[in-house]
């Protein structure tokens, strides 16, 4: 099939579709500005969030692992959604069931208006207590924060650390359920901006596939994920995912091109 035709056949299966199951990698906030973890801004001082994002680097170096937050909370400070994120937005308002499932942790989708999002990784928003259930907004948290200090709870006085998932770390029981849930309802999993190479994320859009579930996957290069998606639209996500909104969807999605 050729790009118009993909895209073609992927509308249709959106326009098919009444229970969407979507997933989210870092793709999707590339053209808010925000690096991917494998593309070429990953790196923070040369070393890969696979080395800082963990319970060991914040054992052995906690200061060491909030600078490299407070340098991604600095990046988010300019950032807004894009077109792509507004799309699920209006995607989700136009079916009766829909999850968005994403593996990001930089809170664009619900700036972007999206209700029903899973936030698989944890959010960089939200601070907590390594050690009690105390937790707080990071800006708070990081409130008179200079480098090699790490934010210690008010409440017993442990560590601070960002409410994100480390590797090594469980996905949190609640998100894992909804995503259960999301794989055996969904008659379509829409894949966008993930290299499908973290997990258990990237097997949930297998997971559906074997439950009968159409796959649409968006990215311009090829993932694992690419050899059981029914369409894969090679482009970016903040063109494609407009896209694959019907004619009333596209007109909420700029509503003042409707007075136009
Ligand atoms: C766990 C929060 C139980 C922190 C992150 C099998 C089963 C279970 C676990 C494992 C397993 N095998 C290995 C593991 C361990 C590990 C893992 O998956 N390792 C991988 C790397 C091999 N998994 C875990 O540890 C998970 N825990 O399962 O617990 C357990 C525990 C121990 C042992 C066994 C089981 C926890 C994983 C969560 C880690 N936390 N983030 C933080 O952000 O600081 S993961 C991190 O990577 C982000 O969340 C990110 O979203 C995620 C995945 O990366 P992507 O989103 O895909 O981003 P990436 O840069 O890779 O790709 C971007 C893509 O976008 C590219 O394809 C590119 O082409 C595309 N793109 C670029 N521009 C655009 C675009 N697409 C569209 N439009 C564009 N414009
Ligand atoms: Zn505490």
């Amino acid at each position: 099939m050729t790009g118009a035709e993909q895209r073609e056949h992927a509308r249709w299966l959106v326009s098919e579709s009444r229970a969407i199951a979507v997933l989210t990698g870092a793709g999707v906030s590339a053209e808010s500005g925000v690096p991917t973890f494998r593309g070429a801004g990953g790196l923070w001082r040369g070393r890969s969030a696979m080395d800082l994002a963990t319970p060991e680097a914040f054992r052995r170096d906690p200061s060491e692992v909030w600078e490299f937050y407070h340098a991604r909370l600095m990046g988010l400070r300019d950032v807004a959604p894009n077109e792509g994120h507004r799309a699920l937005a209006v995607l989700e308002a136009s079916r009766e069931r829909f999850w968005l499932l994403t593996q990001n942790v930089d809170g664009l989708h619900r700036q972007a208006g999206s209700a029903n999002v899973i936030e698989l990784h944890g959010t960089i928003r939200t601070a907590r207590c390594s050690r009690c259930a105390r937790s707080l907004p990071i800006s708070e948290a990081l409130r008179g924060w200079t480098p090699g200090a790490v934010p210690a709870c008010e409440t017993c006085s442990a560590p601070m650390r960002p409410d994100v998932v480390w590797f090594g770390e469980t996905l949190p029981e609640p998100a894992l359920r909804q995503a259960e849930e999301a794989i055996t309802h969904c008659d379509l999993m829409l894949v966008a901006g993930t290299s499908g190479v973290v997990q258990p994320a990237a097997a949930f859009a297998f997971h559906a596939r074997a439950r009968g579930a159409r796959v649409i996957e968006v990215n311009p290069e090829e993932t694992p994920i690419s050899a059981i998606a029914d369409v894969s639209l090679r482009g970016p996500s903040a063109h494609e995912l407009p896209e694959l909104l019907g004619e009333q969807e596209r007109a909420r999605l700029n509503p003042h091109t409707e007075d136009d």
